[in-house]
């Protein structure tokens, strides 16, 4: 599967996004609804760390290995590199992608957030495989989140570099997501639309169902 397939329905989660519900079960039900992508994002107040985070780690691996799906791990290089994830995503504030390309080498998945067409450049220029656009729309994902972005990002960035793959990020809900996979991302990114939902598998059906629609319906008219 190509990396603009693998991001249609890209889940990101830590244990500490689910409530009061068992983070592995959400991460299952979501893979069984038939998220693409999952990025652990353990951040925050209750976030695991050292030991207990890299044995959760490996767990949502192998959750993510059954089910085909890239287990990719925000931020934390050296851990991935540990449990042989594959692939880091970074945001701008992290070690600079550069950097993490040369320590993950060229076979793993390398993402950046961007919010500018010259960090898009960076990120293509440091190796990156994707890139993440946000916040699209308000979100309470992230108590440290940039001003809302909309989507004029995403289609500048997809009119110069058509063949990178862009992922829409915050805010995303079944309601809001087509203008995303308009402007020319090749899909969407959720926390709590999926973590948070009262039922993760039909959640994440719902969205695989609709985002398919969209993105067949715009591959053919374009
Ligand atoms: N974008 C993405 C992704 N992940 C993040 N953790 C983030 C922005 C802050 F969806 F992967 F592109
Ligand atoms: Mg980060």
């Amino acid at each position: 599967m190509s990396i603009k397939e693998q991001l249609k329905l890209y889940f990101i989660m830590g244990s500490n996004n689910t409530g009061a519900v068992e983070p592995l079960n959400v991460l299952e039900a979501a893979l069984q609804g038939g998220v693409t992508c999952f990025q652990l994002r353990e951040k925050g107040e209750g976030a695991l760390t050292g030991e207990a985070k890299r044995e959760f780690a490996q767990q949502c691996q192998q959750l993510c290995q059954r089910y085909n799906v890239p287990f990719i791990v925000n931020d934390d290089v050296e851990l991935a590199i540990a449990v042989d994830a594959d692939g880091v995503h970074v945001g701008q504030d992290d070690m600079e992608a550069g950097r993490v390309r040369e320590r993950l080498g060229s076979n793993k998945i390398l993402g950046v957030s961007t919010h500018t067409l010259e960090e898009v450049q960076q990120a293509l220029a440091a190796g990156a495989d994707y890139v993440g656009m946000g916040p699209v729309y308000a979100t309470i994902s992230k108590a440290d989140a940039k001003p809302v972005a909309g989507t004029g990002l995403i289609r500048k960035t997809t009119s110069l570099h058509p063949d990178l793959p862009i992922v829409g990020i915050g805010g995303i809900t079944l309601d809001n997501f087509e203008p995303v996979i308009q402007a020319g991302a090749s899909g969407v990114s959720l926390i709590s639309a999926i973590a948070s939902a009262d039922d993760p598998f039909a959640t994440a059906q719902k969205f695989a169902a609709a985002i398919g629609e969209i993105v067949q319906r715009e591959g053919a008219s374009s």
